[in-house]
């Protein structure tokens, strides 16, 4: 059965590329649709059938007639399908660790999230954050460092880039794009995220996908 991936565009959809490295991770034959986000057929766009179960929303993973949507859902549904061995580390501190900060990204930073929206190819030097979004760096900052502590790096939970390399790649882009000062360990740590195969193939596609919106280029 062929896995159908819906995502937005490559530049600022952030939950679209959790999505896409997931897949991509799951070593699975996917067929991608791109639904360019917010475009003046965007109300329509988000009422297709096929974006139902996310509320209009992308990325959504079709197996079949098995939809699965939210990063955490795609992850869940992709390790399955491909095994239990890509995504989570076996050993039981490492995978707690990694699942519990999976989760906490899936639902918190919305200071970070709202103030440094996602865009692959901006570069703003000297970006001066709110006191929210501040406090949310230094959250990330401090969950980066105790995982390469922990675990012995090179990656969040240890040896294997997984889901929790997968949740934290967005966030690695943002700091890219707002220039975030960051501890020697946390930048290293964003550096590597950042090179990782998956992730440069996504920015070089979205160095030329087009579509630009304004809202997220100031
Ligand atoms: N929590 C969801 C968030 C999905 C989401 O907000 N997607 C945005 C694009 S990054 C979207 O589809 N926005 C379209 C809209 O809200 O109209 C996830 O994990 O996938």
């Amino acid at each position: 059965m062929t896995l159908r991936l819906f995502i937005g565009n490559r530049a600022y959809s952030s939950w679209s590329l959790r999505g896409w490295l997931a897949a991509r991770q799951s070593g699975l034959p996917f067929e991608e649709i791109f639904l360019p986000l917010y475009e003046a057929d965007w109300e329509e766009t988000k009422r297709r059938p096929e974006l139902a179960p996310s509320g209009g929303k992308v990325p959504i993973l079709w197996d079949g007639p098995v939809a699965s949507w939210n990063a955490l859902g795609i992850l869940d549904h992709l390790d399955r399908l491909s095994g239990g061995t890509r995504f989570w580390p076996a050993e039981p501190a490492a995978r707690a660790f990694a699942v519990s900060v999976a989760a906490e990204m899936q639902a918190g930073f919305q200071a970070l999230r709202g103030f440094c929206p996602m865009n692959t190819r901006a570069r703003h030097p000297g970006f001066a954050l709110s006191p929210d979004a501040e406090a949310d760096v230094r959250r990330v900052e401090a969950l980066w460092e105790e995982g390469l502590a922990r675990f012995g790096g090179p990656w969040l939970a240890g040896e294997d880039w997984g889901a929790a390399d997968i949740m934290f790649t967005p966030v690695a882009s943002r700091f890219t794009t707002y220039c975030v000062a960051l501890s020697p360990a946390a930048e290293g740590l964003r550096q590597r995220l950042m090179a990782h195969p998956f992730m440069a193939e996504w920015v070089a596609a979205a160095a030329t996908e087009g579509h630009v919106l304004q809202r997220y280029e100031f």
